[in-house]
């Protein structure tokens, strides 16, 4: 059992403290210092200094260089000279763009006031004339209407001048009100983390920050969710260490996740460590979609459907989603590898893939992928797809990664074989329509097929040649190719694998040019062997290969070549071997990309 003391340990050992630059004071007086550079306000314009290019310094160099050459935009303020504060601004509000434009005008008064140049009262009078402004043009906004609001409560006496600037400055930047507010919260949190003050301190410092806001009128989801949680502190519910954390939580909801996976990992790894066994509850009142998730699974221990080390699985997986695919694909693999290794049949490896797929759903797992696997274990079951078939349309369902490049390989078989003459178009056109009739009778899909599907459709409606609808599903096909062999050649030079010797691996991304620069086409590009050698080549692509004598200007190539040697189509994972009886310079080259060239020593 793990007690809730315990589990703020736990929590605040991986925690990671988000300390910002902020130093909220609810005090709003004291947000305006004697100097500008010491200012306990860290916004700069629309955004928070941080984020503010140069940051406050630049900030501060940037507004007084524009209010110089601009004078304009500061309307009837004028910093030296408070007499001719009668002028009436040219400014003319716009509403396309109000959300921005009103703010940035509220900000020149907001920040001369915070560098001491015009008085809270001077400030006040500017913004009430930038509001009064909108409001004559009939412009209106959530924006607008909350800094309405408070500047009527600063007619109204509700608030002081300078606690009525710093209202109206969250307010009209809401953007800010959240990190500004967090910022504040975890400055008393980080110091009772530290030790330096008790629980009680904490809660005080947090009610102190957060009122701070409240007070100010303003408000957002975090702070209403905090004064949830205030509730709870004032009712009873919740106290001292474990308050703290509860407001930490829900102050920074984006850790809530890490958290609480962080923590029930800790205790599912001592399970599995067999150091403990599995009952544990959390109450800290704190909540997400997750935390929901699992919440399910303990109710179904609870009803007798889940129990022992069947629940502890099902909430690990239900607590870090992220592995069920990998888990699942993981599970699925080690019986089809079976079937493939010929160990055990289409049945048997059918049973084993029931079993596994029974198994994460009696944990009431699920994902996109298992359910798919589901229906194609339905199809076999109702004897629509044949035991073999069905562990093939299995596989291929779990990793669909796989899909289109199994796809574009089974169609290239066939439109290399027509470009090298070794079958008729007649022949090829015969073999794609028979790759796209297997992967739809496995009810396999993907964009791709679908897309070859249609170029089909249109050649059976008589209305367009073989030959057309061949080049229309070759460039189909070399689009998604490109774009697949980019994105490998774009990672740079493939790292040369361990091979052993006499090996020669043909790396992924070596079907578009750029492979040739820097000469990895194939790896090594050039090889030194002894007569009677046999030299291996490996296809790692996902595109087909050849390992050709000669090069593309050569009049005689492969076989034509003396001593020379032809590897004809290698598809994906396809291996070639040729033994060198006589010594002397062997170059190769590629007959489908003849950038591709390498060369054999033999001495
Ligand atoms: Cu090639």
């Amino acid at each position: 059992m793990m007690t809730k003391a315990s589990l703020v340990i736990v929590m605040a050992t991986i925690m990671v403290v988000g300390v910002f630059g902020t130093n909220f004071v609810s005090d709003a007086d004291a947000l305006k210092s004697k100097n500008g550079a010491s200012r306990n306000t860290d916004i700069c314009g629309l955004v928070l200094c941080s984020d503010y290019p140069g940051q406050k310094e630049a900030f501060d160099a940037n507004w007084s260089n524009g209010f110089l050459s601009n004078p304009r935009t500061v309307t009837n303020v004028d910093a030296n000279d408070h007499s001719d504060s009668h002028n009436t601004s040219k400014f003319v509000p716009s509403s396309h763009n109000a959300d921005q434009e009103f703010p940035a005008q509220l900000d020149v008064f907001i920040h001369k006031f915070e560098l001491d140049k015009i008085s809270a009262d001077e400030a006040l009078e500017g913004m009430t004339e930038v509001y009064d402004a909108y409001v004559k043009a009939r412009i209106t906004s959530d924006i607008i209407d909350g800094v309405g609001e408070k500047l009527s409560l600063y007619k109204k006496g509700t608030f002081d001048a300078a606690t009525a600037v710093e209202a109206i400055h969250l307010t009209a930047e809401p953007q800010n009100v959240d990190p500004e507010y967090q910022g504040a919260l975890d400055e008393v949190i980080h110091k009772f983390e530290l030790d330096k003050i008790s629980a009680d301190e904490a809660l005080e410092g947090i009610k102190e920050a957060h009122y701070g806001f409240v007070d100010l009128y303003v408000t957002s989801e975090i702070i209403e969710a905090v004064e949830g949680k205030i509730a709870l502190i004032d009712s009873g519910k919740l106290s001292g260490a474990e308050a703290v954390e509860a407001i930490h939580l829900t102050a920074e909801p984006q850790n809530v996740d890490p958290e609480y996976q962080g923590a029930l990992d800790e205790v599912i790894h001592k399970f599995e460590l067999d150091k403990i066994s599995a009952d544990e509850g959390l109450d800290l009142y704190v909540t997400s979609e997750i935390i929901e998730a699992v919440e399910g699974k303990i109710a179904l221990i609870d009803s007798g459907k889940l129990s022992g080390a069947e629940a502890v699985e099902a909430i690990h997986l239900t607590a870090e989603p992220q592995n069920v695919d990998p888990e699942y694909q993981g599970a699925l693999d080690e019986v089809i590898h079976k079937f493939e290794l010929d160990k055990i049949s289409a049945d048997e490896g059918l049973d084993g893939i029931t079993e596994v797929y029974d198994g994460f759903v009696g944990l009431t797992i699920t994902s996109d992928i298992i359910e798919d696997v589901g229906e194609k274990i339905a199809l076999y079951n109702s004897g629509k797809l044949e035991a073999a078939d069905a562990v093939e349309a299995i596989h291929l369902t779990a990793e669909p990664q796989n899909v289109d490049p199994e796809f574009i390989n089974a169609v290239e078989e066939h439109t290399y074989q027509l470009e090298l003459d070794d079958i008729s178009l007649n022949k090829a056109f015969e073999g794609i329509t028979e790759v796209y009739d297997g992967f739809v009778g496995l009810t396999i899909t993907s964009e791709l097929i679908e897309d070859v599907g249609t170029q089909l459709a249109v050649y059976d409606s008589g209305r367009v040649s073989m030959e057309f609808t061949l080049e229309e599903i070759k460039e189909i096909i070399e689009k998604v190719e490109r774009a697949a062999q980019k994105s490998y050649s774009e990672g740079g030079i493939p790292e040369m694998k361990e091979l052993p010797p006499n090996t020669v691996d043909i790396p992924a991304g070596t079907g578009v040019p750029g492979c040739e620069v820097d000469d990895w086409c194939y790896m090594p590009s050039s090889l030194t062997a002894h007569v009677g050698d046999t030299i291996t080549w490996i296809n790692s692509d996902t595109l087909p290969h050849t390992v050709t004598s000669g090069n593309a200007d050569a009049d005689a190539v492969g076989l034509d070549v003396p001593n020379g040697f032809d590897s004809g189509f290698m598809s994906a994972d396809d291996r070639f071997e040729h033994t060198f009886d006589v010594a002397g310079l062997y170059d190769y080259y590629c007959q489908l990309h003849p950038w591709m060239q390498g060369s054999v020593t033999v001495e």
